[in-house]
């Protein structure tokens, strides 16, 4: 009997402690180990087989995880529970975070391959001398378009998306600076206008297009505009690129009232426990060679000027997506309007949303 009480103490014992591994693991999201890696990014924004030498080179085992929007990946950071080595915000998310002090300092002694990046993707206003932030890819937002689907008609202004011969055939890219800003801009706004009569003017005027919008997608909208579900999308360049690459008859356009600049770095959030890892993966990914390789897989452009000499010249001279310093002159970058008027962003794109059901 005194054996048997004894078994059971021990068997008790070890479920008690096991369990309580357990609890410690999932209680750190993303956490598994000094030998592990863990990356938030974009979804379908890296090419697998680089992470998949990356942990051949390393001897780390990455953890990799994806939001879709700015404002997914902020909150999540913010709600803390997190171990994320590194993340890939855009600019104004990247200000927003310096702000909230949520990112480490970046010691550039640790990233030899920063000298393949070019001077006009460093030093940007949302992070002087780059003291947080990396480039990884860089865009505009515009339009796909499937011209045989609506008789030949070339696209070329945020205000033709209002044309009757587009009923039903809309998707936008479901992210909300992109969505209100350009219900701003085809006011002749600027996207990061904050004067309430403006946004409410770029509120109603987005819910009258509510006829010609189809859906609200993620990033299966590659896959709807490839095959020919709907005729026009708003999107991301290098989703348009991507796209074009499937299907030959779309064609992209960066609307005349004026757009979008946006730039993604690569960060380390303060959350971090293996910054030397994450040091590690953000220099192999200003490899020249492997960012050309993730460029012309994700179809993003890259700000690697080395990289961009290793693209073959249909890619690297398509003005479209590599558009020269002027062209890009009259576009806007993202700024941080602050944490209100961001979430007065956020719940006036949700208001957009709902209208929609
Ligand atoms: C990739 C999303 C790119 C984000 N799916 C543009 N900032």
């Amino acid at each position: 009997m005194k054996q048997l009480v004894r078994m059971f103490i021990v068997v008790f014992v070890a479920a008690f402690a096991l369990m309580y591994g357990v609890h410690l693991l999932n209680s750190s999201e993303g956490y598994a180990g000094s030998n592990t890696l863990t990356i938030y990014n974009w979804g379908d924004y890296i090419d697998p087989d680089l992470i998949a030498e990356f942990e051949e080179e390393s001897g780390l085992k990455v953890i990799y995880q994806t939001f879709d929007s700015n404002e997914a990946m902020m909150t999540k950071i913010e709600q803390g529970g997190t171990t994320f080595d590194v993340s890939v915000p855009s600019e104004y998310a990247i200000s927003k975070m310096k702000e909230e002090n949520l990112l480490l300092p970046i010691d550039h002694s640790k990233l030899p391959n920063l000298s393949h990046i070019d001077e006009r993707f460093l030093n940007l206003s949302f992070d002087p001398n780059n003291e947080y932030s990396i480039p990884y890819f860089w865009g505009t937002v515009g339009i796909v378009y499937n011209p045989g689907m609506i008789d030949g008609w070339q696209i070329k202004s945020w205000n033709d998306l209002w044309d009757e011969r587009l009923r039903n055939q809309i998707l936008l890219v479901d992210g909300a600076r992109e969505v209100i800003g350009f219900g701003l801009n085809s006011l002749y706004y600027s996207l990061n206008d904050t004067e309430e009569a403006h946004l409410q003017e770029a509120k109603n005027k987005l819910a009258s297009l509510t006829p010609n919008v189809k859906a609200i997608v993620g990033d299966e909208i590659k896959m709807l505009l490839a095959n020919e579900e709907a005729a026009v999308g708003v999107v991301w360049s290098g989703d348009a690129s991507e796209i074009m690459g499937e299907n030959e008859n779309l064609d992209y356009v960066v609307p005349e009232e004026g757009s979008n600049l946006w730039f993604d770095n690569m960060v380390i959030p303060k959350t971090a426990r293996n910054i030397e890892g994450a040091y590690q993966f953000m220099n192999f990914m200003l490899d020249p060679e492997h960012a050309a390789r993730n460029a012309e897989y994700v179809g993003y452009s890259t700000p690697n000027k080395d990289a961009l000499a290793l693209l073959p010249e249909d890619i690297s001279g398509d003005e479209r997506f590599y558009p020269a310093p002027e062209m890009t002159e009259k576009l806007e970058v993202y700024r941080n309007l602050g944490k209100r008027m961001l979430a007065h962003y956020n719940e006036l794109f949700l208001e957009f949303k709902m209208h929609r059901k």
